[in-house]
């Protein structure tokens, strides 16, 4: 099967905790590589763009000022199968539904504040990917 590659955001609470090394060797450890990668602070707008499909719902305005509150991390992943790969090393979406030994059950602490986010499809990882990463910043090997 063909590399493919899904877009990953550690978001504003666990970086906040210092938790990024851990979570980086969470996916190295799963045989997702990480090739490409940089920290942000995400404007009102970056985060509204980012996350339009949810304008509207009950969730939106708590998401934004949530993914708006401090720095962000945003990657890109390769392996072979890397959209479900990294949802299934994500577990559920919220914490307290997500499996014992996925990254939202171990460094999410709630809704919005599950730690961690994945395309949900090859097509949205392509999407999220374009909207924060130049074809010169990502590094295959
Ligand atoms: P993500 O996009 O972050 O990977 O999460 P997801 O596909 O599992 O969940 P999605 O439905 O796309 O929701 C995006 C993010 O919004 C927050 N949320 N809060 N309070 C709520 O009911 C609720 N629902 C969603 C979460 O931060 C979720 O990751
Ligand atoms: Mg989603």
């Amino acid at each position: 099967m063909a590399l493919e590659r899904t877009f990953s955001i550690l978001k504003p609470d666990v970086v906040a905790k210092d938790a990024i090394g851990a979570i980086y060797a969470r996916m190295e450890a799963a045989g997702l590589r990480i090739v490409a990668a940089k920290m942000l602070h995400l404007s009102q707008e970056q985060a509204a763009g980012f996350y339009a499909e949810h304008e509207g719902k009950p969730f939106y305005l708590p998401l934004i000022e949530f993914m708006t509150s401090g720095p962000i991390m945003v990657q890109v992943l390769e392996a072979e199968n890397a959209v479900q790969r990294y949802r299934e090393l994500l577990g559920a979406t919220n914490p307290a539904e997500a499996a014992a030994g996925t990254l939202r059950h171990d460094f999410g602490t709630g809704m919005p504040p599950n730690g961690t986010h994945g395309s949900d499809s090859p097509e949205s990882a392509a999407r999220e990917i374009a909207y924060f990463f130049e074809d010169n910043e990502i590094c295959p090997r």
